[in-house]
């Protein structure tokens, strides 16, 4: 998992900061919100909880044990999923960005806990530095896919099937297996290319949850509203579903 203190897209990278703050303007008093996880949600929780600690009222779902204690430090009163309905929307991050909003995400470790709160949300909203924009997903990294332990022999096989390269992560000491909080595995899998466009995503994602002991995916497709992009020089653009770009044809 990435150190959320250090380095480019670290929850102190102006870039993320700008993107952070810029996410503010879209909550209102009394909103109900979800967290996502990693440095972009980071930076975000700290925003928000400094507007909490100023009298603003809100209230949120965590989307992992850090978020959830990064929130309480911050001072924002956490709430449990399902606590007065619909949440008003979730605010996390995204490891790429396709041209149409679809994402990779779940680098860091989360991303069963992100799509659920997502799903219970009226938008989603996602912050990235532009360095994660792409034009077909798996570009700059791994899809990563939750696995159940018992399943994930088979399941490794059925992924290698796939033409993918399943990696299963390890933890920080690099000989355990890193576990979800949910108990269960990771494959970080390699493309052999990029996807194309939004059908291969969709019909990859398709085979990857096919599979027996597959959890969930990092494919997150036909999910996010809005995407911040904040940049070094603290500058922001805020990409909308109808302004999306072509993918790979054409490039
Ligand atoms: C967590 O499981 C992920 O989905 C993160 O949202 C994603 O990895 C982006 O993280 P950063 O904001 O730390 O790059």
């Amino acid at each position: 998992m990435s150190d959320p203190e250090l380095g480019p897209g670290s929850s102190n990278d102006p870039g993320v900061r700008a993107a952070a703050a810029h996410a503010m303007t879209l909550i209102r008093e009394g909103a109900r919100i979800g967290l996502g996880t990693g440095r972009a949600a980071s930076a975000f929780v700290d925003e928000l909880g400094s507007r909490v600690r100023d009298g603003f009222p809100v209230s949120a779902v965590p989307t992992s044990q850090a978020t959830a204690d990064r929130a309480r430090q911050a001072g924002i009163p956490l709430i449990q999923l399902g606590d007065g309905g619909f949440l008003d929307l979730t605010v996390d991050g995204a490891d790429e960005v396709a041209p149409n909003l679809d994402l990779v995400k779940g680098l860091g470790g989360a991303l069963v806990r992100e799509r659920i709160v997502a799903a219970a949300s009226a938008r989603l909203v996602i912050l990235v530095g532009e360095e994660k924009l792409v034009h077909g997903l798996g570009e700059l990294g791994p899809v990563p896919v939750e696995v159940i332990p018992l399943g994930a022999w088979l399941a490794e096989r059925e992924l290698q099937a796939l033409q993918l390269v399943p990696t299963r992560r390890m933890d920080p000491s690099g000989s355990r297996p890193f576990i979800t909080e949910n108990g269960n595995f990771t494959y970080d899998c390699a493309l052999p290319t990029p996807l194309r466009d939004a059908v291969a995503a969709l019909d990859l994602e398709r085979a990857i949850r096919a599979i027996v002991g597959v959890v969930d995916t990092g494919l997150v497709l036909g999910k996010a509203d809005a995407v911040i992009v904040g940049r070094s020089d603290g500058s922001v653009d805020t990409l909308t579903r109808a302004g999306s770009r072509p993918w790979l044809q054409g490039q």
